[in-house]
Formats: C-alpha cells, structure tokens, sequence
C-alpha cells in the first residue's frame, strides 16, 4: 500500500517572470503523479543569496502531500525545472529560472549522494523560514530545531511578502 506523506518544497525563480514561474510551478505540483498541492505560502521577494550581480529572487513555498518516494519526488521535479528551461551552470548560486528544492519529507532525515533532506541551507534561509512559518507556524525542522527559534536567530529581515494566495 502506498504511504501519503505531507512533504516541503521551496521554489526559488529570478530569471524569466519569477513571479508567472513560480504560480505556473505551483499548479505543477500538483500535477505530480499521486501527489497534490495542499497549501502554498504567500510570494515574497529577496536579495540574492550569493552572487550579488544577479536579480532580485522570488521566493515561496508549498506544502504538498505525495504517494512518491523522496528519490521519486526529486525526478518529478527535476522535470519540473527543465520544462522550465533551467540550464544547470558552473557558477554556484547563479542565477535560474526555477529551483525546486525538499525543503521537509515527513520528518525523515535523509543523506545520500543525491539527496540531503532536511535541506541543506534550510536553517540559514530566511526566504525558506518564514515561509514555512507561514504554512505552519508551530513547525519542527528534524535535527535542526523549531522553525520560530531559528527565525530568531537570524540577522534581520531583508525579504517582503508581494502578495497573499
Ligand atoms: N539535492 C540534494 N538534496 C536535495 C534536496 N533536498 N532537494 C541534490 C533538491 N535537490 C537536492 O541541485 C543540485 C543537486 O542537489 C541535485 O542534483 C540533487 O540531487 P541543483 O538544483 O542542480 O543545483 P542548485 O539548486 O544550483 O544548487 P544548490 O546548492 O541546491 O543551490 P541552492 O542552495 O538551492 O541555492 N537567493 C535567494 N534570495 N533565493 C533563492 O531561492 N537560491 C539559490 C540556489 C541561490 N541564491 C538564492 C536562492
Ligand atoms: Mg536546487
């Protein structure tokens, strides 16, 4: 029997229309076999982290539900990026038209090659906390902590919210 799990995606955009790249994105989701988008936070908009010679990020994320492993929900949305003509480059956090990370999977704590779930960055990164805050505010990153102390300890806010869904 397949087991349906409630899963964190952080969507990131700042080349092409983030702000359509991103809506479009979230109607994708929900595309995903056996999967559905449950909730998506408000857009916000940030500063880039990394190279500073690049656009300003738009930045969300949503609260799915899927029947897909974590392995097979990465390739769903790997094909998600590409169709969204994201060219992988040399440059670390370059610029790109859509990023879609596992943010949360359950609450499994995985480490492989090809995943690492939490998400790496997620402690440090307001454009994925507050967010998640917004979808849940009582939320516990496995490992790392509740999401309200480590918005806490972050430098202040750079990122503004653009709208609400
Ligand atoms: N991978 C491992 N764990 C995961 C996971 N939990 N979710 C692997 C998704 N992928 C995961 O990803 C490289 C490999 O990570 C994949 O093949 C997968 O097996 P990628 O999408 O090709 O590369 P990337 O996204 O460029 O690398 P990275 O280091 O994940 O970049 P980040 O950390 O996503 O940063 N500034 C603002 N304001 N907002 C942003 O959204 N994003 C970035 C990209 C830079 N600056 C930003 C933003
Ligand atoms: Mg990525």
């Amino acid at each position: 029997m397949t087991q349906v799990v409630d899963a964190y995606i952080g969507l990131g955009s700042n080349l092409s229309d983030p702000q359509q790249q991103v809506t479009t994105a979230l109607q994708e989701l929900n595309a995903i076999p056996d999967t559905c988008l449950v909730e998506a936070s408000s857009l916000y908009v940030s500063k880039p982290m990394g190279p500073s010679d690049q656009p300003d990020y738009i930045n969300a994320v949503a609260k799915i539900s899927t029947g897909l492993t974590p392995e097979g929900l990465l390739k769903a949305l790997q094909g998600i990026e590409q169709a969204h003509q994201r060219q992988r480059k040399d440059e670390r956090w370059g610029p790109r038209t859509l990023d879609l990370d596992i943010i949360l999977f359950a609450e499994e704590q995985i480490k492989t090659q090809s995943l690492q779930i939490p998400h790496y960055g997620v402690a440090e990164r307001e454009f994925v906390l507050i967010p998640l805050q917004e979808l849940q505010p009582d939320l516990i990153i496995p490992g790392k902590g509740a999401v309200a102390s480590l918005i806490e300890k972050l430098p202040p806010f750079k990122l503004s919210k653009i709208n609400k869904n």
